[in-house]
């Protein structure tokens, strides 16, 4: 099988990419512009009509480049599964959400590796990108792909390698975040790594596809475990009468071996709160239990409660009940600057209000409307919501968008839960 690492180095091997969403797409873009031609599979229709179309719907991919490679034919957009026969290189890249119970559900995943097992052939690599647990590669994807007889490391390369897309990030991009590839055996792992050294300028070989599966689970998990610890020090620094933000702000002048996360509203995102999930569902089966994966969960889980708590304790020192009041939110995207709505807390505490008899409205410059199981709400502007006469704002997303000292100048209550009205003092100003 040595061919197909020549083929790859001289550009003339085929790409495969199975899932065109905001880690597919500029995947399958960079591939098709560093001249190799590339086969992009989506089951979304309207994906591939964009596509087809020269059009990106992934504000980090831009139409121009679309266009370029879809014209000069080096990006073949499809529904057709069977076009993927002709890829050398297979390179899944679909979701792998959470099921209600906490399971991971790797339905995505296992529909694109029976797609992939349909036009398996002797030669080919197959890499998943997907997080997803230790073990999930070798276990689930490596059989139902030998179902046909072919097996892997002898009549095909098999590699995982995780996701590190960071989308609106104006510094990093596919070209430059190195790369983690860990292959089934030695010689998936060195295809692998020449297949991404097409476009990445860094590539990072370990030594199994378990090592590279944990490696993007401890990244995300470093994160939700820390942000817990921030929020559970948020909670403490309001029983102490201590400012958090002040706090953290001091400590992050340590110039080594200290990292600053910030409290909040909650969780939110299609990974940090979703990833260590992966990683302690599957430790249960070595009857590990991964104890700070858990108690973040808790922490951060909590952190909705306590916001609409302390809005409960800004009304109250206005003689006023949730119940009845006016509450208007500022920002539901699940962080700064986005439109991204996936898992956002806004829409936890949104409908805790609802349940405690609140009337609720939001601002978001970037989500013109929310429809999330029982919330359809549509955007009001802030000047609306101060025409409202509503009796409290609490901050949820700082986006920069907003005008905040015409926010504390227009509102009588304030709830702010991301410090976004720093330096402003003021006894209508509540924080987490
Ligand atoms: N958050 C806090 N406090 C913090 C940092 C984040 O409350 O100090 C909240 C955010 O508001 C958000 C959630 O946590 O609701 C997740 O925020 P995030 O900054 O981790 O952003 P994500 O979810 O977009 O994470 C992605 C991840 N990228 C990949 O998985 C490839 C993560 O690994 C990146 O580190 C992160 O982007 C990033 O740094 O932007």
């Amino acid at each position: 099988m040595v061919d197909l690492k020549k083929r790859i180095d001289a550009r003339e091997a085929v790409a495969g990419i199975i899932g065109l969403g905001y880690v597919g797409l500029p995947l399958a873009v960079e591939l098709a512009r560093a001249n190799v031609r590339t086969i992009g599979f989506d089951v979304d229709v309207r994906k591939v009509s964009e596509l087809a179309a020269g059009r990106s719907y992934i504000p980090d991919v831009p139409s121009e480049h679309v266009a370029e490679v879809v014209n000069a034919g080096l990006l073949i957009p499809t529904t057709d599964p069977a076009s993927l026969a002709e890829a050398d290189v297979i390179d899944i890249c679909v979701p792998t959400p959470l099921r209600k119970t906490k399971d991971p559900d790797l339905s995505y995943v296992v529909r694109a590796v029976e797609t992939t097992a349909a036009v398996l052939r002797r030669g080919q690599l197959v890499i998943l990108e997907s997080t997803t647990y230790p073990g999930t590669t070798d276990e689930v994807v490596k059989p139902a792909l030998e179902a046909n007889g072919l097996k892997a490391g002898i009549d095909f390369y098999l590699a995982f390698s995780p996701e590190r897309v960071d989308p609106g990030n104006p510094t990093y991009h596919t070209r430059n975040i190195p790369k983690v590839v860990g292959g089934l055996d030695e010689a998936s792992t060195q295809v692998a790594s020449a297949f991404y050294q097409l476009v990445m300028d860094t590539v990072v070989p370990v030594t199994s596809t378990r090592a590279a599966e944990m490696v993007k689970l401890l990244e995300n998990t470093f994160r939700a475990v820390n942000i817990g610890m921030a929020n559970e020090l948020a909670l403490m620094c309001h029983r102490m009468g201590i400012d958090v933000w002040e706090v953290i702000d001091a400590a992050r002048t340590k110039p080594f071996g200290f990292m600053p996360f910030y409290p909040g509203p909650g969780l939110g995102g299609h990974c940090i709160p979703i990833d260590p999930f992966y990683l302690s569902w599957k430790a249960k089966q070595f009857n590990f239990e991964a104890r700070f994966i858990e108690l973040a969960g808790q922490v951060n889980g909590s952190m909705p409660a306590h916001v609409v708590t302390r809005v409960a304790e800004a009304l109250n020192a206005h003689r006023k009940p949730v119940n009845g009041s006016k509450v208007h939110v500022l920002g539901v995207a699940y962080k700064r600057d986005i439109d991204d709505v996936r898992e956002s807390p806004a829409l936890d505490i949104v409908e805790l209000l609802l349940r405690q008899g609140a009337t609720v409205t939001y601002s978001d410059p970037h989500v013109p409307e929310i429809d999330h199981g029982p919330h359809q709400m549509k955007a009001v502007s802030v000047d609306a919501a101060v025409a409202a006469d509503v009796d409290c704002a609490v901050i949820i997303t700082d986006h920069k968008a907003f005008d905040y000292p015409r926010i504390v100048a227009s509102f009588p209550l304030i709830v702010d839960t991301r410090n976004a009205l720093k330096g402003i003092k003021s006894e209508k100003i509540f924080g987490l």
